[in-house]
């Protein structure tokens, strides 16, 4: 509240009265972690998704060769260019499976810290049957939320160092019959992370962050002033907003007269008093 400082006049130079403040509100709130990054990536456990968040960026995630191996989101930041580079963030989640959306796995509950990326990288194991991988992640992603299948998008088809040139070709060929950019990569070796990293900056930077439904702000209804005949030549005024204003007033209030009735005329106690005549 206005100490009476605030109510200083030349007429009245120590005020006798003041605002205390407003009551306070309590409410409960449940926090739910988003993450929020420009590139989320997506495949099966064991794909080598942490693999290549930890050769693109400084993050040291857990790798391991058995699946489930990240339990919780990571973030790292992509740096692209050497000096005065452009940069994203990329956030590796744990590993998608076949039933996810039925619970398997770990389910797919973490799919909502890549509900805000720009773009997802699809991860595939190139040695491991990657456009059966491929549709089956497309499958479980859509029963979480199939707007998230329209998020523009990338294959990183990785391990490709365990492939013959000949075998790498044929499923680059094959992944692209379902109408994403695929791109032969091994975070092992290094091999086409620096295309990667140029394709994954110009998308992001071609794509607008994605909208997410804002929580509508409550909606403030201002009780007009309501003026009610008691008797002859006697109203009373009822205004919600006003009784608040002045229980929180303390201290002379006789000496406040002039002030309220300035309030009263702002807040429309004057004009509805004259309308009832
Ligand atoms: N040969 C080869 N192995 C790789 C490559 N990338 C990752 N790996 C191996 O694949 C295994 C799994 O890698 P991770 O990066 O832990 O895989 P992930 O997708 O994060 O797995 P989850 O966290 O379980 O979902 C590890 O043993 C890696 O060393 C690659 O390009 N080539
Ligand atoms: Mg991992």
């Amino acid at each position: 509240g206005r100490g009476n400082l605030h109510f200083v006049t030349p007429t009245r130079q120590a005020p006798r009265f003041a605002e205390a403040g407003e009551e306070g509100e309590k409410r409960r709130l449940r926090l739910e972690l988003m993450l929020i990054a420009d590139v989320g990536l997506v495949g099966y456990p064991n794909a080598g998704k942490s693999s290549l968040l930890a050769a693109t960026t400084r993050a040291h995630p857990k790798i391991a060769p058995y699946p489930f191996t990240t339990l919780s989101p990571h973030l790292g930041v992509v740096e692209v260019g050497e000096e005065e580079g452009e940069r994203f963030t990329l956030a590796d989640i744990p590993g998608i499976i076949e039933g996810a959306s039925q619970g398997k796995g770990l389910g797919l509950e973490f799919l909502r810290h890549i509900a805000r990326t720009r773009v997802l990288l699809y991860v595939l194991d190139a040695s491991e049957e990657p456009l059966r991988a491929f549709r089956t992640l497309r499958k479980e992603i859509e029963a979480y939320d199939p707007a998230l299948l329209r998020r523009p998008g990338l294959i990183a088809l990785n391990k490709v160092d365990l492939l013959t040139p000949k075998e790498v070709e044929e499923r680059v060929a094959e992944l692209a019959q379902e109408g994403l950019p695929v791109l032969p990569v091994s975070a092992l070796t290094g091999e086409g992370l620096a295309t990667l990293k140029e394709a994954l900056l110009s998308l992001v930077k071609a794509t607008p962050a994605p909208e997410l439904p804002r929580p509508a702000p409550r909606v403030l209804v201002e009780a007009g002033v309501e003026v009610v005949p008691l008797e002859e030549g006697v109203y009373e005024v009822r205004s919600p907003a006003l009784e608040r204003y002045l229980s929180r007033l303390k201290g002379d209030l006789s000496e406040a007269a002039g002030y309220l009735q300035e309030v009263f005329r702002r807040q429309g106690v004057e004009a509805a008093l004259k309308a009832k005549g």
